[in-house]
């Protein structure tokens, strides 16, 4: 607890914690999420303050983005892709990135509630909820275009796994320029690698390829081309996708909207209400009855991207129905040559062809997906696997370190070190103690 700690007092920037800070010196949405809800263990007004950092960076029509840089000359992370400064939505005192990323905020906003006083909860609800319906009414407005319920993303970074099998396949669907094509015949995006943050302090074989990096980065500024508005952007030329991570924590994240209303006193509305019902059926949409899992699905073709990920077991948090599909997703969980190799849960199946052991979200078993997965067994009654997951969880870290990923088979510890929702996850599987 206290090494824990420790790491999240040396990435504090103030009001915020930066995820690592070598790799990663400025504030990201999840992360700061995460982070918040282990802090509220030990410092609640500093949880606080966590989350109202991340409202600097939130736009005018609602969204909050991904990133916001910190001040400074240090340019990780592309500052210069986004240019938030031209966009008149964007805030102004501060620089951000133009997209989202999963939407915990309500969740975070919800368990650091509990960890304030009365008077303080009272204040920091009422201070923040205006500021959640405006984020979640923009996702279903400006992301939900159809009403189906599904909100659509439009770039790996916003779905949080980023170099996750089914973005990475669509991405390399995508029509690139000639130029790009010919570059990636001859492996000449590999002398960008000099140019790359990440590579300058880890191995190269541990993220994201340098193809897959310059793809992500042509999106982007593809997207940047139609400000970053998906009523604007051609389908044939993006990447569109109904993602199973995002749309499922939003179905959890509603959920925390309404409990932070009705502490509130204040119904969220109508409109709002058939938004998260409808969430809440749609995910049925993703689940597909032949494999027993659910898949992220291309929102331009409607079909399901039936490559396996971690993120099936994402649904056991929301509000899908007990019943079959919990029984198969059980089973699938504790499948010792799929995804409970030594060090479960694997980002990637062992079986699938894609695995990688230490590529990112390829393979590697990251502290966030488990403690999720903890939560959503928790609610399913499962208290004896939930048990052994989060035992599992703290023996990878207690023998490696808090590392930001790690081998599902050796349970070597890879990508940034002292990362920082590791050691908050941490705090909070500690404090709660089965
Ligand atoms: C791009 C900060 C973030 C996480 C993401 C993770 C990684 C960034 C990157 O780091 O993404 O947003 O530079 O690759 O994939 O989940 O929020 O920790």
């Amino acid at each position: 607890m206290a090494l824990a700690q420790h790491v999240l007092e040396r990435n504090r920037r103030g009001a915020w914690t930066c995820p690592s800070s070598d790799l990663y010196p400025h504030q990201w949405l999840w992360d700061s999420c995460f982070n918040a809800i282990g802090i509220a263990h030990y410092d609640p007004p500093r949880a606080a303050a966590e989350l109202r950092a991340l409202f600097r960076g939130q736009w005018a029509n609602g969204m909050l983005p991904h990133m916001i840089f910190a001040p400074g000359g240090n340019d990780v992370g592309s500052r210069t892709v986004w240019q938030s400064h031209k966009n008149p939505l964007a805030p102004r005192g501060v620089h951000t990135s133009c997209i989202t990323q999963p939407p915990l905020a309500a969740i975070a906003v919800w368990r650091v509630g509990q960890a304030l006083t009365v008077a303080e909860r009272a204040a920091f609800f009422a201070e923040l909820f205006p500021k959640l319906v405006a984020y979640h009414t923009w996702l279903y407005t400006e992301r939900d275009l159809d009403d189906s319920g599904l909100v659509t993303l439009i770039h790996p970074w916003e779905c949080g796994l980023d170099t996750t099998p089914p973005w990475m396949r669509e991405l390399r669907r995508m029509p690139v320029p000639r130029w790009l094509r010919v570059a990636m015949r001859f492996r000449l995006a590999r002398l960008l690698r000099r140019l790359r943050y990440d590579t300058r302090h880890l191995p190269a074989s541990e993220r994201t390829s340098d193809d897959d990096g310059v793809r992500m980065l042509v999106l982007a500024i593809r997207a940047k081309e139609h400000n970053f508005v998906l009523r604007q952007m051609p389908p044939e030329n993006s990447v569109l996708i109904e993602d199973l991570a995002f749309n499922s924590f939003l179905a959890v994240a509603n959920r925390a909207l309404e409990r932070i209303a009705r502490d509130l006193g204040r119904p969220v509305g109508p409109d709002m209400v058939a938004h998260l019902d409808r969430t809440d059926a749609a995910l049925e949409r993703l689940w597909d009855e032949p494999s027993g899992q659910y898949y992220s699905r291309n929102a331009a073709s409607g079909g399901l991207i039936k490559l396996p990920t971690v993120a099936t077991f994402i649904p056991l948090w929301a509000d899908v129905p007990d019943g079959a599909q919990t029984t198969r997703l059980l089973e699938l969980l504790r499948a010792p040559a799929a995804f409970w190799p030594p060090h479960p849960v694997p980002s990637v199946p062992l079986d699938a062809p894609r695995f990688r052991e230490a590529r990112y979200w390829m393979g590697p078993t990251w502290v966030n997906m488990n403690w999720v997965i903890i939560e959503g067994l928790r609610q399913r009654g499962e208290g004896e696997l939930a048990a052994e997951l989060r035992q599992r969880t703290l023996a990878l870290v207690a023998d490696d370190g808090f590392f930001e990923y790690f081998s599902p088979l050796t349970g070597a510890g890879y990508g940034a070190p002292d990362f920082s929702w590791t050691a908050a996850l941490v705090i909070d599987l500690l404090a709660r103690e089965s």
